[in-house]
């Protein structure tokens, strides 16, 4: 135990979302450095779009510390079709938890967010300043508008009533545990899946949506589940802070990366009447690596893990949708 830490072994914390591709890897890399006071709740147990049933669970259990993980989350698809749940639902949840955090005297939450919540065309890699500076991103405007509102409440409930509370804003995900839907899923885990299947069905070619001009980055959610832990015992500022590798690729580079650890052979064919979305989206992680945190998984290496993983639970596993 060490006194400096601004969280603590004996604390009681509430991953909120434990069963998603995010609070599935906090619990692994909590329970993994020796914090076992932890507190989940599945959706029968404290809905987190009802606020009564959110007030009631936090008045009981009483947690010291929230990592907030829990959200409607999908792919480009999936943002671009269902844009009235991403927004009510995540606007729900995000301001019945951390309202509820506060009113029952949270010591300290972290709020994750999205890299989306940045403008489409700003200045790369991008810098946490540059949050409200243009407009956003239009296929997943309304996710982002709910994720920059939980930002926003982080920053009032410290201002207004001094809550340590303060957001995290990782860059793209994947790893275990993750979405592996067709439709909905993110392009790392959607990949995955169509190599996979078309090597077993003996198929040459594989569609891939949009241009592959585009440019992402990658962070395996085991990287971000410890800086998670990392920012919860050392970071004392609010506001919020990017996580990421710092490295992109385009979507063609990365199709051929999965292609090589899943189906080599592979034909890969651009459907391009599908949307790119935005053009580029890299953060600036020099706040991150100031602090003394990098990531350890390379994405080549991540890849390869998280097929082992998929090969073992298959796509029916994945919680997180
Ligand atoms: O991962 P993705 O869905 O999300 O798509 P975003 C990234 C890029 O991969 C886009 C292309 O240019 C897609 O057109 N792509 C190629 C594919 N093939 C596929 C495929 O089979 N499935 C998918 N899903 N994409 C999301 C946001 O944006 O990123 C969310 O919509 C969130 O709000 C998330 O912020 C992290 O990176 O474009």
């Amino acid at each position: 135990m060490n006194q400096n830490e601004l969280i603590q072994p004996s604390d009681k914390i509430f991953i909120a979302g434990h069963r998603g591709l995010v609070g599935s890897a906090l619990l692994r890399r909590f329970r993994a450095a020796g914090y076992t006071n932890l507190v989940m709740a599945t959706r029968d147990e404290c809905d987190l779009c009802r606020q009564d049933q959110v007030e009631r669970w936090f008045d009981r259990e009483r947690p010291d510390v929230v990592v907030l993980a829990a959200g409607k989350v999908g792919g480009i698809h999936a943002n671009a079709t269902l844009p009235a749940e991403f927004l009510h639902q995540n606007l729900l949840i995000h301001a019945h938890t951390i309202h509820a955090a506060w009113q029952t005297g949270v010591r300290r939450l972290l709020y994750l967010g999205s890299s989306c919540i940045y403008p489409r065309d700003c200045p790369q890699p991008i810098e946490e300043s540059s949050l409200l500076t243009g407009p956003l991103e239009a296929t997943n405007e309304p996710y982002a508008l709910a994720k920059i509102a939980g930002i926003k409440m982080c920053d009032a409930y410290r201002r207004q009533y001094d809550c340590d509370f303060f957001s995290a804003m990782p860059t793209n995900l994947y790893g275990p545990n993750d979405n592996f839907d067709l439709k909905h899923s993110h392009v790392l885990p959607a990949l995955m899946r169509k190599f996979h299947e078309a090597k077993v069905e003996g198929r040459a070619e594989v569609v891939v949506w949009g241009s592959g001009a585009v440019r992402r980055e990658f962070l395996h959610v085991d990287d971000l589940a410890d800086g998670c832990l990392y920012l919860l015992k050392h970071f004392t500022e609010g506001g919020h802070i990017n996580v990421g590798t710092g490295e992109d690729l385009t979507i063609r580079e990365l199709a051929e990366l999965v292609a090589e650890v899943v189906y080599p052979t592979a034909q890969i064919v651009w459907d391009s009447s599908m949307p790119d979305g935005t053009p580029r989206k890299l953060l600036s992680v020099d706040r991150m690596h100031g602090l003394g945190w990098r990531h350890q998984v390379s994405l080549r290496d991540g890849i390869r893990s998280t097929y082992a993983w998929f090969l073992e639970h298959g796509p029916a596993a994945a919680a997180n949708t």
